[in-house]
């Protein structure tokens, strides 16, 4: 199979409204990010995943889109983003844009036409349903909490929406809608972008009949159900038929629920679906048993372990793996897997980054990630801007299951906010993110990590990525080596090799602040050192707290 471009790439994610304010109203936009191409360009990555920037009352902070081929007014204008686009190309960046068409917003011209009547052409684009015993039409729950249904009076029936009221599903079994979405898709690909980040891609094709599910703690059947659904692959394939396979493009579906062998199918090498996936097992890796992701975090290292090397040794050779710890709606990893304290946050920082990016798949550098930035440290739930945060704390607090104090601790762990704080560009007044008031506050820490520090300093974070990344570029054993988990047991330690032929490497990393003996096997004995954390030779035998050291043997 020869080699496609996103194989060696990696991409960067940008979340426009926290990324750079050009005109002092506090949220990031468009021109924003043109400014700042350069900086994407010298990380090293070749390519940008924007999330969306399309026409949006911003319920759910643009994934709830009200017109697909027009721009959000707080991110500017379609001059704006074609002055992007055509910047980024002329410095060898690559655009790929955020497709949410698992729903749209309520207030979208199809949406408003369709729950004017039962008999509007528009009616079957969503998912209506009678109410059952006089309440849902079944227990599914949303991904924010509450009953994944709402009733709409006008025409006294109930309409399905898997995240908030104001994101109706859209109704993909019908041909029309996905007509519609076809040919939006090719207006944008016509327009000259690289391709799409397909959210919630996994969930459009809803089980037959709609039945109930097993109801999960909070008493609803969990928003899962739904995905890898009768017909996804049938509508994907068609997707790819009539607009994918007219382009070369980079297309990473959002897959919550996908399993392994789902993958296989999504993400086959074959190009007859899409080029990766996003799956989420090694996310949950720290969910609490019971309540999972919105309550106090449950590390389990070898858990984690398990989950990544189970991926990247079924992938191998039959798909293709996307590679993250961070984006838009995860904690920052520094704080969830790493170390905030002074000495070690940005040992662990390029330690995770290693671990990462030493394995087979495309990278995904999600905004500050390059910098080690960290979570917020929240103190009160009024703080919180996400809604699906809030939409699960209240239903846990309402149950008795979590006090306000304990609320207020989860946010600091688990909330989606801690990754849309804004992007921390120097030690100036809103980390020189806006001269106005920034719409989520800007974190303190703003004042030691800082892109304008880190550019120029060979040991930071930024630097490191720089190294990660170019190795990526040079090395065939980072792209397509085969991978073998080493110690899968220990608590502490990540190990792992990459071999391609008779060359190897030796991925060793500490995710823990005590030092360890642990032996190189002798088939590693004097190999070169290809990448280290510490600023110092490594002690043979030992792994420093935080330490990351990448040998390397059989190079030509
Ligand atoms: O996320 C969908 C999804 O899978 C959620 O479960 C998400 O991963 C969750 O926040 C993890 O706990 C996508 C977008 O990435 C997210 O920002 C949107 O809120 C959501 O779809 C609805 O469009
Ligand atoms: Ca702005």
């Amino acid at each position: 199979m020869e080699e496609k471009w996103w194989q060696r790439s990696v991409v960067y994610q940008i979340y426009p409204r926290s990324f750079q304010d050009s005109n002092g109203d506090g949220i990031g936009d468009l021109p924003g990010i043109t400014s700042r191409l350069e900086y994407i360009r010298d990380l090293g990555t070749d390519t940008i995943w924007l999330s969306p920037i399309y026409k949006s009352p911003n319920d759910d902070n643009g994934y709830d889109i009200s017109d697909y081929q027009d721009i959000m007014t707080e991110f500017g204008t379609m001059a704006d983003f074609d002055v992007m686009l055509e910047k980024a190309h002329s410095l060898g960046l690559k655009i790929v844009m955020d497709l949410v068409v698992n729903h749209s917003s309520d207030e979208h011209k199809w949406f408003v036409e369709s729950r004017s009547s039962r008999d509007n052409p528009y009616r079957d684009y969503y998912i209506w349903r009678e109410g059952k015993n006089g309440g849902a039409p079944n227990n599914w729950g949303s991904c924010f909490g509450g009953s994944a249904w709402k009733y709409d009076e006008q025409t006294d029936m109930y309409f399905l929406h898997l995240f908030s009221k104001k994101q109706p599903d859209l109704n993909w079994d019908n041909p029309v809608v996905r007509d519609e979405v076809f040919n939006m898709m090719d207006w944008w690909l016509q327009k000259g972008i690289d391709g799409f980040r397909m959210d919630v891609i996994s969930l459009i094709s809803k089980p037959e009949g709609l039945p109930d599910g097993e109801p999960g703690p909070t008493g609803y059947a969990p928003f899962l159900l739904t995905a890898n659904g009768p017909h996804e692959h049938e509508y994907l394939r068609e997707m790819n038929r009539r607009v994918l396979s007219k382009y070369d493009l980079l297309t990473v579906g959002e897959c919550a629920g996908v399993t392994l062998e789902e993958a296989k199918n999504y993400a086959n090498l074959d190009g007859s679906e899409l080029s990766m996936v996003f799956q989420f097992e090694h996310m949950d890796a720290d969910f609490h048993p019971v309540y999972g992701r919105y309550a106090e975090q449950c590390k389990n290292l070898p858990r984690l372990k398990a989950t990544l090397a189970r991926w990247q040794k079924e992938l191998d050779g039959v798909a293709w793996n996307s590679l993250y710890w961070d984006n838009h709606d995860q904690p920052r990893v520094v704080s969830r897997y790493g170390s905030e304290k002074p000495e070690y946050r940005e040992l662990s920082a390029k330690m995770l980054a290693t671990c990462l990016h030493m394995m087979q798949g495309t990278p995904y550098v999600y905004q500050g990630e390059e910098l080690g930035m960290t979570n917020y440290p929240w103190t009160s739930i009024d703080q919180i801007n996400d809604i699906e945060s809030l939409g699960n704390y209240r239903d846990l607090h309402a149950r008795g299951y979590m006090s306000e104090e304990q609320g207020v601790a989860m946010m600091r762990q688990r909330s989606r906010d801690n990754a849309r704080t804004p992007m921390q560009w120097d030690d100036g007044p809103n980390a020189g993110f806006s001269s106005g008031t920034p719409w989520l506050p800007v974190n303190p820490n703003h004042t030691v990590i800082n892109a304008a520090e880190q550019v120029k300093r060979p040991d930071s974070v930024f630097c490191f990525y720089q190294k990660l990344i170019r190795l990526r570029r040079e090395l065939d054993v980072i792209v397509h080596g085969h991978f073998e988990l080493l110690e899968p047991e220990d608590p502490e330690l990540f190990i792992y090799t990459r071999t391609l032929g008779d060359e190897g490497l030796l991925v060793m990393c500490n995710f823990s602040e005590n030092a360890r003996d642990w032996a190189v096997p002798a088939d590693y004995a004097g190999a070169d050192v290809l990448l280290a954390n510490y600023p110092t030779p490594a002690e043979s035998g030992r792994l420093r707290p935080w330490e990351a050291i990448v040998l390397r043997k059989g190079a030509k």
